[in-house]
């Protein structure tokens, strides 16, 4: 038999307002500090999952082109011990894998955490598994630190936790994205794939940078000034505080050898634009990830002046516009 158990979900990308940058566990792929994000409405991955019986290896299809399974394997396997245990047939069989995104792949735009999110929605469906949230956070952690929190829609956080086995590190939602409405204008600076992975980065960063004790220091207290901004509904504070943990992320990976130097000219123009538009009485904050691509913060109000003033900077090819949004979800 060729068509087996089958089931599609969609995630949503999202941008970290407090920053995940390395890890406490390798193996688990703990996050060594925790972390605060918005799922993003405007960008998300659509994946499929299929069991077959006749299938020697799992096979990943990524934009229509067949690609390395390695870390997608890693997420099946925990899926199969679970359909194993729960005498599913999907225990005992690999997977065909295929994955869109509708923005540009590996660029710095978190394409590893809508799709790992949307993986692990769609592996469990077709497995006929019905886990929770935290469950499926802990296994989108598998594949991606950051995907853990594209499980839940809104403000997500991501806890570091400290078990050994890694149980009390997932996501959970911090605030639904109906509560407080934001609105998020993504400069595209460049296409193209990044230099230097995430994965890999992170462990240099904790490696070779004299900043990175620091780092782990300073966690915590942003993430609890984080939490309260949210909670008061704080748009001042909420932005100057991504601005400076993304500077200060960004301060790590400058500081790391070799350097991690994640930005062009248009990603720093876009920054100085963003700083005048506040200097115009517009309230926007910008946060950068490990890509050139920036994100820029405002109220649903001054999400068209923003985008204006983010495509009229040289070397920005075009600025798409997201509100706040939902959690993966099972698209059939
Ligand atoms: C974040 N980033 O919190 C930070 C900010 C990039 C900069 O999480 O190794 O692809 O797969 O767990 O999740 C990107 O790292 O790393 C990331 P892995 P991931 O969004």
């Amino acid at each position: 038999m060729n068509g087996g158990a089958t089931a599609a979900a969609r995630a949503h990308s999202n941008i970290a307002l407090v920053k995940y940058w390395g890890k406490r566990d390798a193996t688990l792929n703990t996050p060594a500090v925790g972390s605060i994000s918005v799922t993003l409405d405007a960008l998300y991955t659509d994946t499929r999952v299929t069991f077959r019986s006749d299938l020697t290896d799992d096979e990943l299809w990524l934009d229509g082109c067949r690609s390395d399974a390695t870390r997608v394997r890693r997420v099946l396997d925990l899926v199969r011990g679970y359909a194993a245990s729960a005498g599913h047939p999907a225990g005992g069989q690999h997977a065909v894998v295929s994955s869109t995104n509708n923005f540009p792949t590996g660029a710095g735009l978190a394409s590893s955490a809508s799709g790992f999110a949307a993986l692990v929605v769609a592996a469990t469906g077709a497995a006929g598994l019905a886990l929770p949230a935290r469950e499926l956070s802990i296994l989108a952690r598998h594949g991606s630190g950051s995907a853990a929190r594209s499980i839940f829609g809104g403000f997500a956080e991501m806890h570091a936790g400290t078990a050994s086995d890694g149980s009390d590190s997932y996501a959970e939602e911090l605030q639904g994205r109906s509560a407080w409405p934001l609105a998020v204008a993504v400069a595209i600076t460049e296409r193209g794939e990044k230099s230097i992975n995430s994965t890999i980065g992170m462990v240099e960063s904790a490696a070779t940078s004299p900043f990175y004790p620091a780092w782990l220091d300073s966690a915590d207290g942003d993430l609890a000034e984080m939490r309260a901004a949210i909670a008061a509904r704080d748009f001042t504070r909420l932005g100057e505080l991504t601005e400076y943990n993304c500077l200060k992320l960004h301060a790590l990976m400058l500081s790391t050898r070799p350097a991690l130097i994640y930005w062009n000219a248009a990603t720093v123009a876009a920054m100085h634009a963003v700083r005048e538009l506040r200097s115009g009485g517009v309230p926007a904050y910008f946060t950068i990830d490990a890509g050139p691509q920036v994100k820029v913060l405002c109220l649903p109000g001054d999400a068209e002046v923003v985008r204006q003033a983010l495509a009229a900077v040289p070397g920005v090819h075009e600025v798409r516009m997201s509100t706040l949004g939902p959690g993966a979800y099972r698209l059939e």
